[in-house]
């Protein structure tokens, strides 16, 4: 546990893992100064999420006088540590860490940890499903939507915590050491904020950077980034496959997921008894069996587990079918890598509602994987403009371009036909239209449902 009493730390970003890290500072006996960028927020109600203890607030600009007198500065996962007030702290020698290192500094057991570009949250899931099988005290946080701060205060010397950790969290890591680890694959996202691809996967891959011989990381042996990168670690590597059948690690034998090493193979299950669809959930399923494996839980308890876990909200998420059409949540498809899976999972005519806000990423892959499946691309957000242009440049016509969200999804409704699809899949972040992914899904779910109960004019 590190010493933080009376030392004043500044939490930078109001949202919920900045209140978490406060609460978490002040239960500690250090004095939290909390400052959020958006001069708009009210004091008032940052204090009440706060709770108990208090803290002074600073919104929009944070007096000089006040960084002289910081021992530590906590910033949440949004805030890039590049702007000026963060390179400012960093040369007047305050450490910046993030929720992760201060949730770790601060809790105690083991910690799993699953980075990537796309399939986190569900690898993290069903890893926390496994371990909650096994071990009565286990925490699922990070980026996942429960702040690692929040939960780390709980933690006992037997407590497991199984954390989804994006590259934005590892950018303030620094004593950070699960004892399992995995990066699932690392494709172009968010490079508005870490600028290249190399920064990008840099960052991913200091999730394994304080591991060592006793410890264990899972990669993805189809990425070649990855494969490279396991071949340079000194701690044990477990390599995943989707695509072929591994002398080592774990991969498919026809349909059966098996795990093999020095020892003899080992059946884990098959395919056809998982509620996951898609070849990219058989490879999440391989690395949380992996990961759970490696951490030494039996395999008979991996594929209870496996046999009975159902698909993530807002991933792929089926909603209900109604005249025929079925509606699809991937509200979580929130870049062009994550959006081809949500198409490649559809089996019937798609009308696609896309776009939101603008990463810096390039659609032409997404909408070359359409694959003559998509009816209308219905677009809205920021990157309108931006999709129309690549998809009529991959000579893909058929776009609707639409003011918001609820035009969007009733040009859908209007236009859908028995037996087709309506799939929210929008390879963009929500950000600027809502306030983050899951009110964006959960707002699709409310107006697929209003579709059965129309209100009354
Ligand atoms: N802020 C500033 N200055 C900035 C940026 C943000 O003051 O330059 C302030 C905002 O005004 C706002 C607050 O910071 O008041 C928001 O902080 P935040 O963006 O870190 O959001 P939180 O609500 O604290 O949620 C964060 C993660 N958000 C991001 O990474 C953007 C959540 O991940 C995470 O679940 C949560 O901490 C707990 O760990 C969400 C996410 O979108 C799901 N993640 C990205 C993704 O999955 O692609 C990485």
């Amino acid at each position: 546990m590190t010493d933080l009493r009376e030392k004043k730390v500044l939490v930078f970003g109001t949202g919920i893992s900045g209140i978490a890290a406060a609460r978490l500072l002040i239960s500690m006996g250090a004095r939290p100064v909390l400052f959020d960028g958006n001069r708009e927020l009210k004091e008032s109600e940052i204090l009440e999420k706060l709770g108990e203890g208090g803290a002074k607030v600073y919104l929009g600009e944070i007096p000089e006088k006040i960084l002289e007198e910081l021992s530590l500065a906590v910033l949440s996962p949004g805030v890039p540590v590049d702007l000026p007030v963060v390179e400012r702290m960093r040369a007047m020698g305050i450490p910046i860490w993030g929720e992760v290192e201060l949730a770790c500094q601060n809790s105690r057991g083991d910690v799993l940890a699953v980075t990537g570009t796309n399939g986190k949250t569900t690898t993290t899931s069903l890893l926390g499903a496994i371990m909650e099988h096994v071990n009565p005290s286990v925490f699922v946080v990070g980026n996942i939507g429960i702040p690692y701060t929040e939960t780390a205060a709980k933690t006992t010397d037997s407590s497991v915590t199984v954390a989804e950790i994006s590259s934005f969290q590892l950018e303030t890591i620094d004593t950070f050491h699960p004892r399992v680890s995995a990066i699932l694959n690392i494709t172009p996202d968010h490079l508005n904020r870490h600028h290249t691809m190399e920064e990008y996967i840099r960052v991913k891959e200091r999730i394994a950077e304080n591991q060592t011989a006793e410890d264990t990381c899972v990669l993805n042996y189809e990425d070649e980034v990855l494969r490279r990168f396991g071949e340079s670690l000194s701690c044990r590597v477990i390599f995943f496959s989707s695509l072929r059948r591994l002398e080592r690690g774990i991969s498919l034998n026809g349909e059966v997921i098996e795990y093999r090493d020095e020892t003899g193979c080992v059946p884990v299950c098959s395919t056809k008894e998982l509620k996951l669809p898609g070849r990219h959930n058989h490879e999440n399923v391989m690395a949380a069996a992996a990961m759970a494996l490696a951490y030494g839980v039996a395999v008979e308890d991996i594929r209870y587990v496996l046999q009975r876990f159902t698909a993530v909200e807002h991933r792929i998420e089926f909603v209900e079918e109604i005249d025929g059409v079925a509606y699809y949540n991937d509200s979580k498809g929130t870049n062009p890598d994550a959006a081809i899976k949500g198409i490649q999972a559809m089996d019937r005519p798609t009308l696609l509602i896309g776009g939101g806000y603008d990463k810096n990423s390039s659609y032409e892959e997404w909408i070359r994987s359409f694959d003559g499946k998509v009816r209308y691309l219905v677009l809205i957000g920021q990157t309108r403009e931006k999709i129309a242009k690549a998809a009529r440049e991959c000579g893909f016509h058929d776009v609707v371009l639409k003011d918001t969200f609820e035009e969007a999804f009733r040009f859908c409704h209007e236009n859908a036909r028995s037996g087709d699809a309506v799939l929210l899949s929008p390879a963009c972040a929500s950000w600027g239209m809502f306030p983050n992914y899951e009110v964006r899904g959960k707002i699709f779910k409310e107006l697929v449902r209003g579709l059965k109960n129309p209100k009354r004019e």
